[in-house]
């Protein structure tokens, strides 16, 4: 077990993403619940993760599946009560597992009791906890659009003022401008922590401080001053593992948000190699075909950056991404090899790894009518596309493709009905692949992706060269290779991976024919001949 007294601890840490309302049920209810994650623990104990970062649990109408959070204090009740929150953090914390909260800092949702007083009166001390702005009805203050669709500006006739919505007109930003709110935040967050919890990811946390009338939402001018703050009255008073989503970040913001100092978060989540598989300057839907030397590039870029003055958050999928063996794998005929040298190729890295609920058993992408979405986003998506005419298929192809609905199906654990997700009927379409790829299926196999990611995470546990050696691509061109050394004290890792569905000839670089194989997903490729999706990686000691 890691020792948590120790700030840094985290360095060497592997964190588990749960979605809660599709891990696992234990009422019938149809969605999953905090007694079902307390119930598979000991499954991600085997795994070996230490951190559990759960998307919102709070209090929620659920506009958003909880990212739009109406009490920061209370568990929904469709999840359990505060009573099964302090028992899972218990449970956690005998296995070593920490729990990491989601909190939606941004925006709080329409019913939270400070957007309903906020919204009755110019006056109540509420209102200037969200944005406003005057108008009339028929004239918004400026064009600016949602990510959801539609314009960021909601009209409330009562008090004939517009309020700010970054995200659905169900989810106000709040007002990071005034001090009250900041102040009601930190002090939500230390009776969190008070209770237990050993982290927090920060939901689109570059956009907090905005400034709507210039069009800036993102890395607003009072971001980093706005983060040491909380940092400095919250996180800071604990050993905390902190990670905030920036889709905005490059390298350099990076720093200053994961500075060593600890003044701001441990790390952010950056997407600079997620956008590269769509067409420039357009939405995530126009699908382009992934640029792979770019993506190697980029990589390289972050790896090589932030080493020594930050540090990195490593991850291919999370709850808004499509799965990434049907994205950047291959999801049939090689599924558990791309899945296994897709998991090579991040893993080797410098970073906090983060899996993502049933990427471990290499979980695919999902096709359903369109009736059978759940997510706003898809279906606002699809009604939008449908409006300008764009044909039928294109628009399925698109959500096939990148819909979030494709990472919230609920996890596969056995054969039984549902999947053993629940025993009513589940709020999502389980994916009818449950009979073959299911957690019971591969624990019982020696080599299922599970065991590879147990080998992975428990390498990284092992060997210092993982958590702290440098990085160096090799192979910058090659079209299917994803090649790189990393080094600490002497000690050196190559990591190769062949991340296509064709042979390729590669030979080592010169000393490595003779070393150590940590961890293979095939036999061979020392002879200079790597199979389809092969991946592994050689380690040489210090002489
Ligand atoms: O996502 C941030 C965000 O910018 C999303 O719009 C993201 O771009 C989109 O999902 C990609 O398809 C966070 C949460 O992760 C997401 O689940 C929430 O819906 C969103 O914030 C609003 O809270």
């Amino acid at each position: 077990m890691l020792d948590k007294t120790k700030k840094d601890w985290w360095k060497s840490a592997v964190a588990y993403q749960i979605y809660p309302k599709s891990f696992q049920d234990t009422t019938g209810s149809g969605t999953g619940d905090l007694q079902g994650i307390i119930r598979r623990l000991d499954y991600l104990k085997t795994l070996g993760v230490d951190v559990l970062w759960l998307s919102p649990v709070f209090a929620s109408p659920q506009v958003d599946n909880g990212y739009d959070i109406s009490d920061y204090r209370a568990i929904d009740p469709m999840f359990g009560t505060l009573d099964d929150m302090r028992e899972l953090i218990a449970e956690g914390k005998k296995r070593g597992i920490g729990i990491m909260l989601d909190l939606v800092l941004n925006h709080s949702s329409d019913q939270h009791p400070w957007f309903l007083e906020a919204k009755k009166s110019k006056e109540s001390p509420y209102h200037d906890y969200y944005v406003w702005r005057d108008g009339t009805p028929d004239a918004p203050p400026n064009d600016m659009q949602a990510a959801f669709g539609g314009s960021a500006w909601e009209w409330v006739e009562e008090i004939g003022q517009y309020y700010f919505h970054q995200f659905a007109p169900q989810q106000p930003d709040l007002n990071w401008e005034n001090p009250a709110v900041r102040r009601e935040i930190y002090d939500m967050i230390l009776w969190w922590m008070d209770q237990g919890v050993e982290g927090f990811r920060l939901d689109v946390i570059d956009q907090i401080a905005k400034e709507p009338d210039e069009g800036i939402t993102g890395n607003g001018p009072r971001l980093h001053e706005f983060l040491r703050e909380l940092s400095a009255n919250t996180f800071q008073k604990g050993c905390l593992v902190t990670v905030g989503e920036a889709w905005g970040a490059d390298t350099e913001r990076a720093k200053l948000y994961s500075a060593p100092d600890g003044s701001e978060l441990s790390m952010v989540f950056q997407f600079e190699q997620m956008v590269l598989d769509q067409q420039k300057g357009k939405e995530k839907w126009d699908l382009a075909p992934l640029p792979f030397a770019e993506m190697k590039k980029s990589y390289a870029k972050w790896q090589k950056e932030l080493h020594g003055t930050g540090w990195n958050s490593l991850f291919l999928n999370n709850h808004d991404l499509p799965r990434t063996v049907s994205r950047w794998g291959d999801d049939k005929e090689y599924r558990v090899m791309s899945a296994k040298a897709l998991a090579t190729m991040l893993h080797g890295m410098q970073g906090m790894p983060y899996v993502y609920q049933g990427e471990e058993l290499g979980m695919t992408n999902i096709r359903l009518p369109i009736e059978k979405y759940r997510d706003l986003e898809t279906l606002n998506l699809y009604r939008a596309r449908k409006e300008q005419g764009v044909p039928e298929e294109e628009i399925m192809r698109s959500i096939y493709a990148k819909g979030r609905d494709n990472a919230r199906t609920p996890m596969q654990w056995d054969d039984g009905e549902n999947a053993g997700f629940t025993t009513g009927t589940p709020w999502l379409t389980v994916n009818e692949n449950y009979h073959t790829i299911n957690a019971k299926a591969a624990l019982d196999d020696p080599d299922s992706v599970f065991h590879y990611y147990q080998k992975l995470i428990a390498l990284r546990k092992q060997y210092p060269v993982f958590v702290h050696g440098d990085f160096t691509l090799l192979e910058a061109e090659h079209p299917q290779l994803f090649v790189y050394e990393r080094s600490y004290e002497g000690d050196r890792l190559l990591v190769v991976c062949n991340l296509s569905g064709q042979q390729a000839a590669y030979a080592l670089p010169q000393g490595w024919e003779d070393s150590e194989v940590l961890i293979a997903n095939a036999e061979g490729g020392l002879d200079g001949t790597f199979s389809p999706w092969q991946a592994m990686i050689l380690y040489k000691a210090k002489v």
